[in-house]
Order: C-alpha cells, then sequence, then structure tokens
C-alpha cells in the first residue's frame, strides 16, 4: 500500500528552537452534513467496554488471608482468626487510588484460598469467623462504599479456584455454590463495574478437576449486571494481555477470535489480538506495584519505581489497553506510605508528559476528507473532542494528515487515537516532522485502536503529519495530539 503525499504548498516551515506554548482556539462541534459517515467496520465495542477503555487505568487489591500468613496462594486451610486487619481503612485505599489517577478499584473477594471477604451465606470460611470487626465486617462492602464515596468505580475478583471449598472438584456441585456467592456479590453492593475471572484451575479433595461452567457465571453477571465488564484469559467483554508486567505489544488488535482460543490457553492472539478477529474483545494489562500481588513487609522498599511504572503506563494505555495496577493493602488494612506515595507520583508524572495539547485548535489538512464534507475534515482530528473525527472517502485507507502548529513548536510525544466506536482500522502508521526542507520520520507502528502513544526523542518542527499507511476501512482519526514533556 503506497501512502499519499500532501500538496507542496503546505511545506513552508522552517526548523528552530521553539518553547512549548501558544494560545489555542476552542474547538466547535462538527458541521452538519448530508454525508454519510463511513459504515463501522466489525466488530465494534459495546457501551460498557467503551466505559472501560476510556477508564485507562484502574486499581486491583489482593487482600485476604495471604496478607497474613505472608504467602501468594493460600491452601485454603488457614484459620480464618488470622484475619484481623489492625486499621481498615477503605478510603484511604480510594483516595490513594485517586490521588494515583486510577478510576476503579478490582478486589479479591476471593482468592484461590477461599476466604471470603464478605459474609457469604455459603461458608464460614469468611470474614465472619475472623474477629476483625468482632466477625460483622464486610471488607467488599466497605471497599465498595469507599470508591462510591471518592467517585470510583468498582469491581471484583472472584476466584473460581478454590482450595477450601469441599465441594471442589465435584464439578456441578461446586458451580452451584459458585453461582450463589457470584449472585451474592452481584445483588448486595450496588454497581459492579468490572468482574474478574481469574482461570486458575485444579483437583478437588475428589482428586478430579473442576471444569467450571463459565458460560452460567458469565450469563449471571450479564442478567444481574448488565453494564459489568467480564475479564477473563479470553473475555467475553476484556482479554488478558499475555503477561503479568503490565505490557501490550505492537500490533494490538481489540478484535479476537475467540472461538480459537481457550480459557488457559495463552497464544500469540491474546497477546496482539487478530487483525480480522470476530469479536471486540480489547487487552487489560495486569501487573502489581510490587514483585508479589499481596503484601509482604519485606517487599516495602521493592516498589516499583517511579520510571519504571511510567515506562508500563506508556506500554499499557500508550499501546491500546487499559492497565490495571495491583497495591496490596498491608497487615493494618491500609495502602503502605511507599505505595501511596508512588501513586501520587505516577499521576504527576503523567501530567507533567502531557501538558498541553500543542496541535489543539491547529490548521489541519488531508489528502482526503469524506465527501469533502467538513464534519469529515482534518480539523476534526484536533478539535479536541473525541466524539468528531477525521475520515476519507469509502476506499481511501492510505491517507495524510497535516498539523501545522504555527511556529516551530518543540515536542516529544504525540497520541494518536482512532473513533473505535466504528471499529479499529489502522494496520500501520507513520508520524513525520517537517524539519523545514524534508519531512523526516519521526516514529512509527502499526496498530493505533483507542489510544496510541508514540515517546519520541525532542523534536522542532512547526509540521507534524500521520501518514495511515494501511488501514481496514478507511481511517476515523479522532485524535492527533502533541505534546512537549520536560522528561526525555
Ligand atoms: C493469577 C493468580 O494466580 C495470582 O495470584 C493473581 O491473583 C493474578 C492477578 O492472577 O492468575
Amino acid at each position: 500500500m503506497t501512502f499519499r503525499r500532501l500538496a507542496p504548498a503546505f511545506s513552508a516551515a522552517v526548523l528552530v528552537v521553539a518553547a512549548c506554548g501558544g494560545a489555542q482556539p476552542q474547538p466547535g462541534a462538527a458541521p452538519a452534513t448530508a454525508v454519510p459517515p463511513p459504515a463501522p467496520v466489525l466488530p465494534v465495542p459495546t457501551e460498557r467496554q467503551m466505559r472501560w477503555q476510556e477508564r485507562e487505568l484502574i486499581g486491583f487489591a489482593h487482600f485476604g488471608v495471604n496478607t497474613f500468613t505472608d504467602r501468594e496462594w493460600g491452601e485454603g486451610k488457614e484459620d480464618p482468626k488470622i484475619f484481623n486487619p489492625s486499621a481498615l481503612d477503605a478510603r484511604q485505599w480510594a483516595r490513594a487510588c485517586k490521588d494515583g489517577g486510577l478510576r476503579m478499584i478490582i478486589l479479591t473477594a476471593k482468592h484461590h484460598d477461599g476466604f471470603c471477604l464478605w459474609p457469604s451465606a455459603y461458608t464460614d470460611h469468611s470474614v465472619k469467623s475472623s474477629p476483625w470487626r468482632d466477625g460483622k465486617g464486610d471488607v467488599v462492602r466497605e471497599v465498595a462504599e469507599a470508591c462510591r464515596a471518592e467517585g470510583l468505580d468498582f469491581g471484583t475478583y472472584l476466584s473460581p479456584w478454590d482450595r477450601h471449598e469441599p465441594a471442589y472438584g465435584d464439578s456441578p456441585k461446586y458451580n452451584e455454590h459458585y453461582l450463589k456467592q457470584l449472585t451474592e456479590l452481584m445483588t448486595k453492593y450496588g454497581t459492579i463495574s468490572e468482574v474478574w475471572f481469574d482461570g486458575a484451575c485444579g483437583e478437588g479433595p475428589n482428586g478430579k478437576k473442576q471444569v467450571y461452567d463459565f458460560d452460567a457465571f458469565w450469563g449471571t453477571v450479564r442478567t444481574l449486571q448488565p453494564g459489568a465488564c467480564m475479564f477473563s484469559d479470553v473475555g467475553p467483554d476484556v482479554r488478558w494481555v499475555g503477561n503479568e508486567n503490565g505490557t501490550a505489544k505492537d500490533p494490538n488488535w481489540s478484535t479476537l477470535h475467540k472461538a480459537k482460543m481457550g480459557l488457559g490457553k495463552p497464544n500469540k492472539s491474546q497477546t496482539t489480538g487478530d487483525l480480522d478477529g470476530a469479536d471486540w474483545i480489547p487487552a487489560e494489562a495486569d501487573v502489581s506495584i510490587r514483585p508479589g500481588w499481596f503484601y509482604h513487609a519485606k517487599e516495602d522498599d521493592k516498589v516499583k519505581s517511579l520510571q519504571k511504572l511510567v515506562d508500563i503506563y506508556y506500554n499499557s494505555v500508550g499501546q491500546n489497553s487499559v492497565l490495571l495496577l495491583n497495591i496490596p493493602p498491608d497487615r493494618r488494612g491500609l495502602f503502605h506510605e511507599n505505595d501511596v506515595k508512588r501513586l501520587r507520583e505516577l499521576r504527576e508524572a503523567i501530567a507533567a508528559d502531557f501538558p498541553k495539547d500543542l496541535a489543539k485548535g491547529k490548521a489541519a489538512t488531508a489528502d482526503n476528507v469524506r465527501g469533502g464534507a467538513a464534519a469529515y475534515g482534518a480539523a476534526r482530528a484536533v478539535d479536541g473532542d473525541a466524539a468528531t473525527y477525521w475520515a476519507t472517502d469509502d476506499g481511501v485507507l492510505a491517507a495524510a494528515l497535516e498539523v501545522d502548529l504555527g511556529a516551530p513548536t518543540a515536542f516529544n510525544r504525540v497520541v494518536i487515537q482512532e473513533h473505535i466506536r466504528l471499529g479499529q482500522r489502522v494496520k500501520a502508521f507513520a508520524v513525520e516532522a517537517w524539519d523545514g526542507q524534508a519531512w523526516k520520520e519521526i516514529g512509527r507502528g502499526k496498530t493505533i485502536g483507542y489510544k496510541r502513544i508514540l515517546r519520541i526523542p525532542d523534536v522542532t518542527a512547526q509540521k507534524e503529519r500521520l501518514n495511515n499507511e494501511d488501514a481496514r476501512g478507511c481511517p476515523t482519526i479522532s485524535n492527533v495530539g502533541v505534546y512537549c514533556s520536560e522528561r526525555n
């Protein structure tokens, strides 16, 4: 596929050093047009998947008996009396997450050890058998309420693998038990925004391997919490990115051939998605802020460095994924001070990396505009409005959009977004800067999707250009932003 070049009339700029900044015209709504919008390139996201994607950063909290045994996986034989956080304050978790820019907390309501953080009616292996709050406590409720109070969404992790439950391994019986617990979580704690299904599976006391009835699990969530996104290795709404270090790859298609995959069987598709996948199942990248998922005092000085977390941000959110960052509460029932500090630093570092979109409201042109209509013009990619987009005519898969920054401008970050409500389209793209004499490629990639961020060496140029080289349908680009970060 060749890509188009813009007319020479656009190419008179000089390369000089310039400070970041400048006044920005206000964006306006896209003008009405009789030109029909591009037909969706299927599949497309549901509203619940859009809400999930737009959160970008979400929190995970691994908490339970492992916190008190200093282990990562409990055996299910732990005495519930060991669960006794001395100063549990879920508001502190929620405030720390909010301060870190995270938009949700997903709580391990039950991990593999089977200990329930809520007083389930279907087992005694729970907080009700612990001394914490005299056996009358409910961590799920406290975290759900804290999230609501701080304006965060709330999600639950209910491990199918349960090393305590005697019925485990008797597949129909355990599935029924699991469904009852799932129903408790889906009905007693208000809105649940994400439900996390871990694929781990083992044998029960009867020596038989448990066969999970995921269709029934997913059907129950869909009925009781229709707005919740369900995560598992392969969806139904969100897939695992294929590693636990918070890193997505390029390409990262949000589309997947679900039928070709199996739970617990990671394969290449899980990491990259499938270019022509029949299902919209975007990737979620999970990672812990510490080496372990649960709290261990010996890891207090092993909280990931700010630079490492910033890299993780670029490798996940910046590669069309959502970042799920785990912060394990300690034995007090608090986020440790070191983690709280690092979360705040992360939010500040990201804000500092994107101080101002220097392309917003600037003059933009394209070598093809759908039906010649202003409603799909290049200006729609720099108007700061996620609902508008630049689109080309049907069949024009390679096209270029050029932004005149108005004056030589220093930048080192490029943010590109597709209007994914119409499907993920771009297969290959390059970003170029006009150095006063010629266009120089400053970055390139395969997929864009909801968001693609390129960290590039410092460049000073008056013009930037996005060359869409190939796509699954006419490109629909909602944003091409450039930023100047102090750190490079
Ligand atoms: C894994 C589990 O085995 C880990 O303990 C942790 O919960 C991680 C997020 O998922 O599969």
